[in-house]
Order: structure tokens, then C-alpha cells, then sequence
């Protein structure tokens, strides 16, 4: 196992308030960038007030110091047509599902706290590739599984990206697509007991507000869930 010398946040903003899960993506994504020796700092927004985001955002970068900011795009809608009819007893419209302008506001959240590089993934974004990369505007975007992406970490922060498989990336406002490369799954059981145990969702900030479930029966419900 690798001894992990640096970090990233990996940040998800695309949950559904009234339905949430547990992002798979956050076992899945560190999994595979232990592998080149980077810790995963997973944190969902999910409970959080739109307006502390960005405050939630800088108290990890502070706590953490990672060198990128990732971000998981987990679906583009809810495919319920019931969510979006307008219904004064849906409070707010709460059970609406808008994960892409969701993913617009935490980005739109980090420049006033952070210089880091943003990148965006997830199965969310790659159904609209084209479109969310010129919605979002984030440094890199990352299509499929995220192997190539981690391998080449440090070419990915020097900013050469222009070889680097699975990258979406604007080279003079053009939008380029690198070459797409297919990873199976990863041979080993990607989490372990220890992962159930642990509450990988961090309490980052006194403005915090949580829903009324408890965040790390949500993680134990959520490994439950996938297992069908
Ligand atoms: C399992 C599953 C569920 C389970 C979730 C259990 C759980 N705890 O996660 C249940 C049944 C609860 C569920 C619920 C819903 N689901 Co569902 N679900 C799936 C399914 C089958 C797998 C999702 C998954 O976890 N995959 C594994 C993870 C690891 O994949 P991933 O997130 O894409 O991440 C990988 C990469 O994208 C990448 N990656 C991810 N993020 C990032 C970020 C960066 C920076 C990088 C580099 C890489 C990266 O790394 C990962 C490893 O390769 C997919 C279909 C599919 N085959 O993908 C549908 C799917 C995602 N679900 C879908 C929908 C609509 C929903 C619901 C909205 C349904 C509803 N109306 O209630 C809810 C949403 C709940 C919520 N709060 O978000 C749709 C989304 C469609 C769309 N256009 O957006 C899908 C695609 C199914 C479909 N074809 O219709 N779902």
C-alpha cells in the first residue's frame, strides 16, 4: 500500500435532499488514487446551506491542504417527472433535482476561497460532456474512471494535459478531448469494514446544518443499498 504524500478533496453536490445515498464515487474514487499514493478527502454537501458552502470549502482546504479540488457529478436529473411539477405542499420545491446547477453553485463557491484547480466527473457528467464542461467552466474534466487521471498526477498539476487519457480540457477557449481508455474494475474488494465503520462525511464548519438523519448510518445505508 502506498503511503499517501499529498491529498484532494473530492466534493459532491448533485444529492437529492429528500432521497439521499451515499456517493459510491467516494469509495470508488479513493480507492483507485491510493493506488499512486493520494489521499481522498470526501466530503458531501449535502445538508449543508447553499450559503456556507464556500466557508465549508475553505475550512477543509484548511484542515486538509490538498492540491486539487475534485468535484462528483453523481446524475444530471432525478428522471421522476413528478419531481419537477410545481406543488405548493413540496416545500420550496424540495423534492426537485437539479445536480448540474447544484454543481454550478459549489463552483461558483471556491474562487473567493481557494486557487485551487477544479476538476469534474462522475456518471453525471459524462452523459453531457460537451455541455456541462462549457456550463461549468472547470479546469479539467475527467470522463469515465478516474486511473488515468491519478497516474499522472504530477503532470496533471504541472497543467500538461494534453497526452493524458479520459481529460477534457479548453486549450485557447477550444474545447479538446483526449483519447478515451477503458479501466475494468479494480481486481480487489475496493472497501473494507474499516471504510463502514468510519464517517467519511465531515462535520467542516459551525454554520453546518444537518437534516434529520445521522451522517454515518447514511454511509452504512448507502454500502446496504448497493449491494442489489
Ligand atoms: C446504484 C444506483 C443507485 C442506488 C444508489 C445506492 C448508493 N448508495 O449509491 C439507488 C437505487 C439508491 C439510486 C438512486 C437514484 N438514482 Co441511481 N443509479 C445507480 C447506478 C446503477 C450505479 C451508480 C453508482 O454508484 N455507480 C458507481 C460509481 C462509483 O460510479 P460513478 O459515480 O459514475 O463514479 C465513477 C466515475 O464516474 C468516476 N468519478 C466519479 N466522480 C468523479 C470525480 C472526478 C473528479 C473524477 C476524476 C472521477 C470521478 O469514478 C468512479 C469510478 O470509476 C447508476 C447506473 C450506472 N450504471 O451507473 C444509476 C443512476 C446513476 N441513477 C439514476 C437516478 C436517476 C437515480 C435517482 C435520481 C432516482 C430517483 N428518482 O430517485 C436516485 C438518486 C439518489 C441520489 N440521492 O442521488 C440515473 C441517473 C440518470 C441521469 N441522467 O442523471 C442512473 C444513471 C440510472 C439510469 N440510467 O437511469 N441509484
Amino acid at each position: 500500500m502506498n503511503i499517501s504524500s499529498e491529498s484532494v478533496l473530492l466534493l459532491n453536490a448533485s444529492n437529492m435532499d429528500v432521497f439521499p445515498v451515499y456517493p459510491y464515487a467516494f469509495i470508488q474514487v479513493p480507492a483507485i488514487a491510493q493506488r499512486a499514493g493520494i489521499k481522498v478527502i470526501c466530503n458531501d454537501l449535502l445538508g449543508i446551506r447553499q450559503a456556507s458552502w464556500g466557508h465549508t470549502v475553505e475550512a477543509l482546504v484548511e484542515r486538509h491542504s490538498p492540491t486539487m479540488i475534485l468535484i462528483a457529478l453523481r446524475n444530471t436529473d432525478s428522471l421522476t417527472a413528478q419531481d419537477y411539477e410545481r406543488d405548493e405542499s413540496k416545500a420550496g420545491g424540495r423534492s426537485a433535482c437539479f445536480p448540474i446547477e447544484r454543481t454550478n453553485a459549489l463552483m461558483a463557491s471556491i474562487p473567493s476561497v481557494s486557487d485551487l484547480k477544479i476538476a469534474v466527473g462522475g456518471f453525471g457528467f459524462c452523459v453531457l460532456l460537451n455541455e456541462i464542461m462549457h456550463y461549468l467552466r472547470p479546469d479539467v474534466g475527467v470522463f469515465g474512471a478516474p486511473d488515468a487521471f491519478f497516474a499522472p498526477f504530477e503532470e496533471i498539476k504541472a497543467g500538461n494535459l494534453g497526452r493524458i487519457a479520459n481529460l477534457l480540457v479548453f486549450q485557447d477557449s477550444q474545447l479538446a478531448s483526449n483519447s478515451r481508455i477503458f479501466f475494468p474494475p479494480l481486481a480487489e474488494t475496493e472497501y473494507t469494514p474499516q471504510v463502514i465503520e468510519e464517517n467519511q462525511v465531515e462535520e467542516t464548519h459551525p454554520d453546518l446544518v444537518l437534516l434529520d438523519w445521522e451522517l454515518p448510518g447514511l454511509l452504512v445505508g448507502a454500502l446496504h443499498f448497493s449491494d442489489f
